[in-house]
């Protein structure tokens, strides 16, 4: 059983703090700004699920990787060295990373990669932030096997707004291969197709025992009757967004992507891949064995890994031989559902933790999501899939882009990225299956420092319709509205929520539908945008921001740190 997050490197924090203590010192270096130090050694190694070994990526041998935990206001130093034979570099989701995108990690838009054989430390303070994070790696697919959590706890003597539970859980939702995933992947790019799907979702990096040979691999939490606890869920699935829910038992929603909601109640929840939901779950049932299951949500014929991953909520002193009720998760296609979820939503908007909504907006923008199908004289049948925003599938370049930015070096990237479409069309009509190439290109959008910015994410029937998670670097931003078909910018505005939205890093634009997001360009660098399905992205669909520096002391880009990998 393992409960608390995994934080060996926290208790010998700790047990350093004793040691001060006893030398009495401890009032002043409570209050001292703290600095976390870690080691990420990326190593191959042998993992076994399904029946199946295979040699996977891993931070320190771990899978998942080692937990992050900080707290509000700490300094993070990770030094990551790269053993394996694949280029790496890690991105720490939904750390802002003010004026300090060095540390941000997407691979060739905030720094070239960790080679095999060097190191990187990212250095990042973590401000104004609270909550569960998570990081992975962001180069290849790597982070089908490269990822972790990130606790980061409210400033000492802050209590958390809402009952203080008993104990704390992290739960990583994934997705596994039998096979090497980047042949998986590689196999996909030659017939210009969709890699073949996973061959099994997993709670902490086990399946659970619906899954051939998984009884060992099935991840396991005792509770004690009367207790409530935290569950901090994240999606660190490549391609899937995921319902959960446990046996028996109702979850209250306190916090999505390290941002504290409104509390409610819900049998089962809807999390896209890159989001977070914490919830507290009362031990409050028949003493008993249940299982907390996660399976993914669908509602486009389109075929994806549809296989349950299970991990079992066991009352104390209830053997291992009861077998544990199954909860009912919502249909895999159940719009309503996920609508209806997705409208609980709302910022705790309190005095303490406001929803800075931008009541104006600076710079409005529309972006439409496309699927695609270009020519690959050497794929299968003369064709690729593709993806694209305002009809640009993005070129990945061959050097940073935060660095082009900062060193001003031309011919890497341009800025003309379009505000709108280039032509408008019915988006959400009948299927577009003519006429589906895309331009491409490295083209970024000019972003002035400290403005408001409104953004229109608007899915599009070419090809098909689907859901798209996207996740924006460098900042959160309001979730003011959203909408199925197009939107309507003479009606639908009118019914923003400017009040309470949602704040998070990573929105589902549902399918065939838009979502409309807000934030504050407020943190000088690049950041990029992208849909967080790792099929989406590889098939060109994102983009970044070039936030300009301010005019203040402490508005610029900072320096480059001396180690910054080099391409
Ligand atoms: C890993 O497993 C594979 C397949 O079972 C085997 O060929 C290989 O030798 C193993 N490698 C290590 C380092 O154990
Ligand atoms: C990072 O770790 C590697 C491997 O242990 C070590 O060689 C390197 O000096 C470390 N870098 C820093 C800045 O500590
Ligand atoms: C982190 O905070 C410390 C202390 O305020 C400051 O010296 C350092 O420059 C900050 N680092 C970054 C990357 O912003
Ligand atoms: C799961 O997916 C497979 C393959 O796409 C399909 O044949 C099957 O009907 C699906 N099952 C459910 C319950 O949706
Ligand atoms: C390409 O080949 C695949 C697999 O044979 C097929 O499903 C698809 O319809 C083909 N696409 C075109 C444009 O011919
Ligand atoms: C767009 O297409 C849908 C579905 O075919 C149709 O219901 C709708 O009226 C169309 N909208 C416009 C503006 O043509
Ligand atoms: C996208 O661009 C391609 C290539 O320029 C063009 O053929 C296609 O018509 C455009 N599609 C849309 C929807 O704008
Ligand atoms: C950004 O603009 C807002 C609203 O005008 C202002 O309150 C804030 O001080 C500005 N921030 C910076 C860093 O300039
Ligand atoms: C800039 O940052 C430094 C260090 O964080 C701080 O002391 C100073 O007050 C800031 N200056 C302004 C104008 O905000
Ligand atoms: C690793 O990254 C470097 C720098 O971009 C590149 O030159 C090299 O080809 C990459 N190596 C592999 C194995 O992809
Ligand atoms: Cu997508």
């Amino acid at each position: 059983m393992k409960m608390a997050p995994n934080g060996h490197l926290h208790l010998n924090l700790k047990t350093l703090f004793l040691l001060i203590g006893f030398i009495g010192f401890v009032p002043f270096v409570a209050n001292a700004a703290t600095v976390k130090r870690y080691q990420f050694d990326i190593q191959v190694k042998n993992v076994s699920r399904l029946c199946h070994a295979k040699p996977i990526v891993t931070v320190n041998g771990m899978f998942p990787g080692p937990t992050i935990y900080v707290r509000e206001g700490d300094r993070v130093v990770i030094n990551v060295t790269n053993y394996a034979q694949y280029n790496m570099s890690i991105h720490w989701h939904g750390l802002k990373q003010f004026r300090n995108g060095w540390a941000d990690g997407p691979a060739y838009i905030t720094q070239c990669p960790i080679q095999s054989g060097n190191s990187y430390t990212y250095d990042f303070n973590v401000t104004g932030q609270r909550g569960t994070l998570w990081w992975h790696a962001h180069i290849l697919w790597l982070r089908a096997t490269v990822y972790g959590a990130i606790v980061i706890m409210p400033m000492e003597g802050t209590p958390y707004p809402f009952p203080q539970p008993h104990m704390e859980v992290n739960l990583l939702l994934g997705e596994w291969w039998n096979t090497d995933v980047e042949q998986v992947v590689k196999q996909g790019e030659k017939l210009g197709l969709p890699p073949a799907m996973s061959d099994a979702h997993t709670i902490n990096g086990k399946p659970g025992p619906l899954f051939p040979c998984s009884e060992k691999h099935t991840f396991a939490m005792e509770v004690e009757w009367g207790k409530t606890y935290l569950l901090r869920i994240i999606n660190s699935a490549l391609n899937d967004e995921l319902f959960f829910a446990i046996a028996g038992h109702k979850m209250t929603v306190v916090e999505i992507d390290a941002v504290y909601c409104k509390p409610f109640t819900t049998q089962a929840l809807l999390i896209a891949p890159g989001q977070t939901t914490n919830v507290l779950v009362r031990a409050d049932q028949l003493p008993s064995r249940y299982f907390m299951a996660t399976r993914p949500f669908m509602d486009v014929p389109i075929p994806v890994d549809n296989k349950t991953a299970t991990a079992i909520l066991q009352y104390k002193g209830i053997p291992n031989t009861v077998m544990p009720i199954m909860p009912q998760l919502p249909a895999s296609d159940d719009t309503d559902f996920a609508s209806s979820y997705n409208d609980k939503l709302k910022s705790l908007n309190t005095p303490q933790f406001p929803a800075n909504v931008p009541q104006t907006v600076d710079r409005h923008l529309f972006f439409t999501i496309g699927l695609g199908r270009n020519a690959c004289p050497t794929c299968l049948n003369g064709t690729k899939l593709i993806a694209s925003l305002n009809n640009i599938s993005f070129v990945m370049p061959k050097i940073g882009l935060l660095q082009s930015h900062f060193f001003k070096i031309k011919g890497v990237f341009k800025t003309d990225f379009p505000d709108r479409p280039p032509k408008s069309f019915n988006y959400t009509g009948a299927p577009l299956t003519a006429n589906l190439g895309t331009s491409l290109g490295t083209r970024l959008s000019r972003i002035a420092f400290n403005s408001t910015v409104e953004l229109i994410l608007q899915d599009t029937n070419l090809l098909t319709v689907e859901s798209h998670p996207f996740h924006l670097h460098g900042y959160n931003f309001f979730v003011v509205g959203t909408g199925i078909g197009n939107f309507d910018p003479t009606k639908d505005p009118s019914k923003f929520n400017l009040v309470d939205p949602p704040e998070r890093n990573t929105v589902g634009v549902p399918a065939g539908g838009w979502t409309a997001i807000r934030f504050r360009a407020d943190n000088p660098g690049v950041w990029f945008m992208h849909c967080h399905l790792e099929l989406h992205t590889s098939w060109g669909l994102k983009t970044a921001f070039v936030v300009e520096d301010g005019k203040g002391p402490n508005e610029s880009v900072l320096p480059p740190p001396k180690d910054l990998p080099p391409c």
